[in-house]
């Protein structure tokens, strides 16, 4: 039989609508101003504002409030180096043979390739891992749920967080992402999710033009 948890009042505060539609607002025009930036300083960050930017993720919902998720946090330069030169080349394998044309074409406007600097100069990166299960102290499995949905949505509070603080960061994918299990010495039951890039942009640095969808194209009103 299952054990039924235990029940606290909720703390919810209803807002007049003037306020709601004022922060609805203000928190939009925010959020727009976020550019994945590619062009870092090397300037340090301060360690307790991304501690807080990951208290911030670690508050996302999560399938049956398993929070299947590890962030690690790298800074020391020979681990930014050799996370470079797994990523590289990856990258390199990526560039010239993974990629179909069309994903190439579609990268085009991004100016991206295989070289990726920004790994050692920026002064920050988090690995983001998902867990399928955790294991307790007698090594038995307690499995998670809705690992990807609810990894994305911390990975999206971080995201927002860090935005939020004055940090800037990329959202860095380089496939397969095995090697950082490997140089972060993770269990092999966590898959590497996503690599986040952190700091500051650099001095005159430079982002693609592009646009977002119009409300009109990416939501229904029934
Ligand atoms: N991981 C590669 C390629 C890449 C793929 C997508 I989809 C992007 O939005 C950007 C880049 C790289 O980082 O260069």
């Amino acid at each position: 039989m299952a054990t039924a948890g235990s029940f606290a009042p909720l703390h919810f505060q209803t807002l007049p609508e003037v306020e709601m539609q004022d922060r609805a607002a203000a928190f939009y025009q925010q959020l727009r101003a976020r550019r994945s930036v590619r062009d870092f300083s090397d300037r340090a960050v301060p360690m307790d504002v991304i501690e807080n930017c990951l208290r911030a993720a670690g508050t996302a919902p999560s399938g049956a409030n398993r929070q299947p998720w590890h962030f690690a946090v790298v800074t020391d330069p020979t681990v930014k180096q050799r996370i470079r030169e797994a990523a590289e080349e990856e990258e390199r394998a990526f560039y010239s043979q993974r990629a179909s044309e069309e994903w190439l074409n579609d990268l085009a406007p991004l100016g991206t390739d295989a070289n990726k600097p920004f790994l050692e100069i920026a002064p920050c990166l988090i690995a983001i891992f998902s867990q399928s299960y955790r294991l307790d102290e007698e090594g038995k499995k307690h499995l998670h749920y809705y690992v990807n949905e609810s990894v994305g949505i911390a990975t999206g509070f971080l995201i927002a967080a860090l935005h939020n603080a004055g940090l800037a960061c990329l959202t860095h994918t380089p496939s397969p992402m095995r090697f950082l299990t490997e140089i972060l010495h993770r269990p092999s039951h966590e898959r590497p999710f996503l690599l986040l890039v952190v700091g500051y942009p650099a001095d005159g640095a430079q982002v693609p033009v592009i646009t977002k969808k119009p409300l009109s194209d990416i939501a229904t009103f029934i």
